[in-house]
């Protein structure tokens, strides 16, 4: 199945100029702004700079049992058979583990933890569910890093995401410094769509979720993009929290340094804007990349706690 007309082209075979979303940041539908943990000006913030930084979150105490986890994970040989998990290209490590939740109950209950979800339902304006999740752990000495891309851009065209209602919230569970490779933003960025130049393999992601080549801006783009601006890297102690907007251009450097870099992803998306075909024209990716099946709107812990939650 093709899409007759396609909002946001990319992956093409001539030069496109970037040009402005045509989705809102901030969903309130005409709507007054629904209630929840963010302030009138965090909001505005989010909406003009495409990301907000909370340090400390949580405690680095919280952050133990994930760590505990991750430990277990990298002991177990057969995990990293396994098509999910992602091997660094130069070194025998663990790059990424997709569908972190999957595998673990804990990091399930942390997707619905009230003090995020009640933050994903604010600014997405209904209910959400996990479009993807995962581990980015950026090994000292040999973790290399994410290329500049949106990641709207991959999941619109390999994915079929139709519309930038979504976000992600990124975890610190190690601290973030500026040897180890810290996620870097362009703020702003998200205002516009970038078109790239390229067709899309089948099974890209094999190739791109090592080191991606297709669906980068190109340099001029880039350049431009920061012209006026700065480049932001949230650093901050284990249990720090970005939260970016599904289309903010961001990146991040190699670990040339010994500590380890352990980020965890839940990207939250609008029940409103579920996987069509992807708009490049290729086979849908595996489902620990991006749910397409099994979506369930997430409800929070609190409400299980309280019993409104009927079965
Ligand atoms: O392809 C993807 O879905 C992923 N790749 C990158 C570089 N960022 C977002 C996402 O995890
Ligand atoms: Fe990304």
């Amino acid at each position: 199945m093709s899409h007759v007309h396609d909002l946001y082209p990319s992956r093409l075979d001539q030069h496109k100029s970037p040009f402005e979303r045509l989705d809102p940041v901030v969903y309130t539908e005409g709507r007054e702004r629904r209630e929840g943990p963010l302030s009138e000006d965090q909001l505005r913030q989010y909406d003009e700079q495409g990301f907000l930084f909370f340090e400390s979150f949580f405690s680095e105490r919280e952050m133990q049992g994930f760590l505990d986890d991750l430990k277990e994970y990298d002991k177990d040989p057969s995990l990293k058979e396994q098509d999910q998990v992602i091997i660094e290209p130069y070194a025998d490590e663990i790059r990424s583990i997709f569908a972190i939740h999957k595998l673990s109950e804990r990091f399930d209950r942390l997707t619905r933890d009230p003090r995020l979800l009640d933050m994903a339902h604010q600014i997405l304006g209904s209910d959400v569910y996990i479009h993807q999740s995962r581990i980015n752990d950026k090994p000292g000495f040999t973790g290399t890093g994410f290329n500049w891309h949106s990641d709207f851009e991959t999941w619109h065209t390999e994915d079929g995401m139709p519309r930038m209602r979504c976000f992600s919230l990124s975890i610190l569970l190690s601290e973030n410094n500026q040897f180890n490779g810290p996620l870097m933003l362009i703020p702003g960025s998200h205002r516009w769509f970038v078109p790239t130049a390229g067709k899309t393999p089948q099974e890209n992601w094999k190739q791109s979720l090592k080191a991606q080549e297709i669906g980068v801006p190109d340099t001029k783009v880039l350049e431009e993009m920061t012209a006026n601006g700065e480049l932001v890297a949230p650093q901050g102690p284990a249990g720090s929290v970005i939260l970016f907007e599904c289309n903010t251009l961001h990146a991040s450097a190699n670990n040339l340094s010994p500590w380890p870099r352990r980020n965890l992803f839940f990207v939250y998306n609008s029940i409103e804007n579920q996987m069509e075909a992807p708009y490049c024209g290729n086979r849908p990716r595996p489902e620990f990349v991006a749910t397409r099946e099994d979506v369930e709107p997430l409800r929070s812990l609190e409400d299980e706690r309280q019993g409104k939650v009927v079965a």
